[in-house]
């Protein structure tokens, strides 16, 4: 384990190498040194919040601390310059600055990733400042919205959006589109829907970027939703599609869910996955305007018995289904009331906080399985027999199982000599 994880450190954060190799156990850093890691690296004086009681390693504390207050001397002048520019800036509530910071995470190049990722660790320390002042409760509302290419997601949150920012609220969205990592291609018809709202200065608009796996994406979604939270908005929507998985990476980057789903017929609704309706915590039914309410009636009726099947997945919240019509207004302050209060529900029980935790370790379980799986297909053993391989399983002469473990035995044996 030692081993593996130091051949991570390799091949995907030179910048944080120290971290491994002063790990003799590996037991993988716990909260309270990440914390005490922030506080040498970044900040001077504010407190380490978590308990220590159950952590016997100072010295180890000590150690990375140092390691990383030295590794961060590694970086040249003007690669300072640049992070406290976009720092001050971006916690300053600078929208270039936010703007340059997301860039910045969605780069491919391997420093610009390093940069990135410590200044990340400068927001995530900021906000953690704050979140401590504000009695441990987050300071903004992560939503993720999903629903069919024309169920009028775009058009909801710009009249939602509208609404928030007319409130006071600061918003920003973001982009899911697994069509534009593929094909370069857009299904959700970018910000066109959004011209209001994208003028808006309370606003922050940020279409999904157009390269990159649907990893790739959702890796830099997670990190951008960090970023806007740290440049003061305290509202993030993340809009995705229901195609591919980019729907279930949503459900698991916010606090709450919510399906929206046009009043349309059996056909147009087929694309909607079982799994996904599990995972909403609100489903609206859109478009009840004109000729579209009796529809929108029937389809709200069908999926509140559909929901009552369901297994609950809260115990301090019963998934509700709403009617609304961005073009008329109508139902869209209820909808956010409902939004609301869930939110409410979910910080009174702690749930919320519960889920944000769990979230963190499901990230950095993917990530650890994308940067292992990119690894092993880019690993010059694995390459050389994998085409030998795919065509004796296609051909039937072996078995799936038995090639995926000479596959594996070829990286392992090579990686540990
Ligand atoms: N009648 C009606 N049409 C709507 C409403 N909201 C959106 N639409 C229409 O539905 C289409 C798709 O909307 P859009 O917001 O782009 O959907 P998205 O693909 O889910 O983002 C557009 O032609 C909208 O004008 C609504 O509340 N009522
Ligand atoms: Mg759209």
């Amino acid at each position: 384990m030692p081993h593996m994880y130091h051949k991570m450190g390799r091949f995907s954060f030179p910048l944080l190498r120290h971290i491994a190799s002063l790990s003799s156990s590996l037991t993988v850093l716990s909260a309270t040194r990440t914390c005490c890691l922030h506080r040498g690296v970044f900040t001077s004086s504010h407190p380490c919040h978590q308990t220590t009681g159950r952590d016997h390693s100072s010295q180890h504390r000590r150690g990375v601390s140092t390691a990383l207050s030295h590794e961060i001397q590694d970086l040249s002048g003007p690669e300072q310059r640049l992070l406290n520019k976009l720092y001050e800036g971006l916690i300053g509530g600078q929208r270039a600055s936010l703007a340059e910071s997301i860039t910045l995470v969605e780069t491919q190049h391997p420093r610009k990733k390093e940069l990135a990722q410590v200044l990340l660790q400068r927001v995530l320390a900021y906000r953690r400042e704050q979140e401590s002042r504000n009695g441990g409760k987050p300071m903004a509302f992560r939503v993720g919205l999903s629903g069919p290419p024309g169920a009028g997601k775009s058009s909801f949150i710009e009249v939602v959006g509208k609404m928030l920012t007319g409130r006071g609220h600061k918003l920003s969205v973001l982009a899911v589109d697994p069509s534009s990592c593929t094909t370069g291609g857009s299904l959700m018809g970018d910000k066109t829907r959004m011209t209001e709202l994208s003028r808006d200065m309370n606003a922050f608009i940020r279409p999904s970027p157009a390269s990159g796996t649907l990893g790739g994406v959702t890796r830099t979604t997670n990190e951008a939703i960090v970023l806007c939270e740290g440049a003061g908005y305290d509202i993030v929507l993340v809009e995705t599609v229901g195609v591919g998985q980019s729907e279930f990476a949503v459900a698991d980057m916010v606090d709450m869910f919510v399906l929206l789903i046009p009043p349309a017929g059996g056909d147009e609704l087929q694309g909607i996955k079982r799994g996904i309706i599990e995972r909403a915590d609100l489903v609206v039914v859109t478009k009840s305007d004109g000729d579209l309410v009796v529809p929108a009636r029937r389809i709200q009726t069908e999926y509140t018995s559909a929901l009552k099947l369901l297994r609950r997945s809260s115990k301090s919240w019963n998934p509700k289904v709403v009617r609304a019509s961005s073009h008329t207004g109508e139902g869209i302050p209820e909808v956010w009331a409902k939004m609301e209060s869930y939110r409410e529900a979910m910080l009174a029980s702690g749930e919320l906080q519960g889920r944000r935790k769990a979230q963190q370790k499901v990230w950095m379980w993917s990530l650890i399985q994308e940067n292992i799986l990119s690894h092993f297909q880019n690993h010059p053993s694995v390459r050389g027999a994998l085409p030998h391989l795919e065509q004796k399983v296609t051909s039937g002469a072996i078995s799936p199982g038995l090639a995926s473990d000479l596959l594996l035995k070829a990286f392992v044996s090579s990686s540990s000599s």
